[in-house]
């Protein structure tokens, strides 16, 4: 075992912690306080490889490895949620499915804009009805000649009205119900009218939209995978993007834990820093040693994915612990700060807001148990959720 970043993990790092320190964290809270979608910071980004960190050279991307791009993504989310999440959809969720399942010509056509962050990338599976239950998607791809003809619509699609290239899924077996009768699609901006923009509790910074799809007439070639394989397609990208979302949570977890222990070591009371009572130093010991374990499953599930080995377990159980802690970390982190912490002069009521939907997007915690349940006892997903 070896618990060492290599050299150039630690470089890919340094890079995200420095760019983050400058360019991110200054303006975070106004990005929040004025819910302000900071495009010039993904233009920035894309200058330094970082929209297409684990997508090799030849197609637009810097070529390091996933275990990089988990990296940048909790450096990112340290200093701002709301872009690492965009980050996070437009990598995990769209361009490396279509690294992974895309034809040569797909992967040719599709991958390199987006890995050069020429344009941005979304995933558009949920829809009103179909949440954690995402198998029973309505949205319809009806063949069309040679192509297909797709209508419907989808809820809480991230970075909708900026994106320029959407992995979407359809029904395209009316007659199978469920995960089977559904296909995946590469969709261009033209393709999707944007209906709505969601107001939420946190992570401003983001763009979360309704959209719809109003008889999208597109080719075979925008097909991806098999027909009726949608779902697998769909459910892989998740396994992976499940470890991105633990990566968001261990930044957030992170920022609220180093802004109470700097707190605690500066604040005093009753004669005393508030760090030498031990009501604090068990807070900020319980905090540590749960951010040190959700990062060792984060960076186990990603190391998993990189060798090629089965994630979906592991990137499982590191999201829901690393979310969790999210949530207890910045809850705690508010606590350390008593009155200040609830107000808006100081960033923790900010990462508690944002850690919350960790907890929530790309599956619930309720799903990840289901996930793992499923795998740590060999049965049927469908026989648990019924039983
Ligand atoms: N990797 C590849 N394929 C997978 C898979 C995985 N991790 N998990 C399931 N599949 C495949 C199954 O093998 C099955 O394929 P076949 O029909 O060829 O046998 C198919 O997908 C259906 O699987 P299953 O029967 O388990 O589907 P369910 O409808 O019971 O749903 C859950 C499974 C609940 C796990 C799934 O719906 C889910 O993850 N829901 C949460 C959705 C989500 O995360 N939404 C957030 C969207 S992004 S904000």
């Amino acid at each position: 075992m070896d618990f060492e970043l290599a050299t150039e993990q630690k470089e890919i790092q340094t890079l995200a912690r420095d760019f983050a320190a400058a360019e991110i964290e200054p303006h975070a809270a106004e990005w929040d306080r004025e819910h302000r979608f900071p495009k010039e910071v993904f233009g920035k980004l894309a200058g330094l490889g970082l929209m297409g960190v684990c997508v090799p050279d030849e197609y637009g991307g810097a070529g390091a490895d996933f275990l990089s791009y988990i990296l940048v993504l909790e450096e990112l989310s340290r200093a701002d949620a709301g872009v690492g999440v965009t980050v996070g959809v437009h990598t995990s969720a769209a361009t490396l499915p279509i690294l992974t399942f895309g034809t040569d010509e797909q992967r040719s056509r599709f991958v390199p804009p987006l890995a050069r962050g020429e344009l941005i990338g979304a995933f558009a599976l949920t829809e009103t009805e179909a949440g954690s239950d995402a198998g029973s998607l309505r949205t319809a791809a009806e063949a069309n000649g040679d192509g297909w003809r797709i209508t419907g619509t989808k809820q809480f699609i991230s970075t909708a009205e900026h994106a320029g290239t959407f992995l979407l899924f359809a029904r395209t077996d009316p007659d199978t119900p469920g995960a089977r009768g559904v296909s995946a699609f590469i969709l261009d901006a033209d393709h999707i009218r944007v209906t709505g923009h969601e107001e939420k509790l946190g992570l401003n910074s983001s763009v979360t939209n309704s959209i719809a799809v109003e008889g999208a007439e597109v080719a075979p070639d925008r097909l991806l995978h098999e027909e009726g394989k949608g779902f697998t397609v769909a459910m892989a990208t998740l396994d992976g993007g499940r470890i991105g979302i633990g990566a968001q949570a261990l930044g957030i977890a992170q920022a609220a834990y180093d802004f109470a222990r700097n707190y605690a070591l500066e604040r005093k009371q009753f004669g005393k820093r508030i760090a030498e009572f031990q009501a604090i130093q068990w807070k900020l010991t319980d905090m540590a040693t749960e951010i040190d374990a959700a990062r060792l499953l984060v960076y186990r599930a990603a190391w998993r994915k990189q060798q090629g080995l089965s994630h979906t377990e592991e990137g499982a159980k590191a999201k829901l612990f690393a979310s969790e802690t999210a949530r207890r970390t910045t809850g705690e982190a508010i606590q350390v700060l008593g009155g200040y912490g609830y107000t808006k002069e100081f960033p923790v009521e900010r990462y508690y807001r944002d850690a919350k939907i960790t907890e929530i997007y790309e599956g619930t915690s309720e799903i990840q148990r289901l996930v793992i349940a499923r795998s740590i006892l060999g049965l049927q997903q469908r026989a648990l959720a019924s039983g």
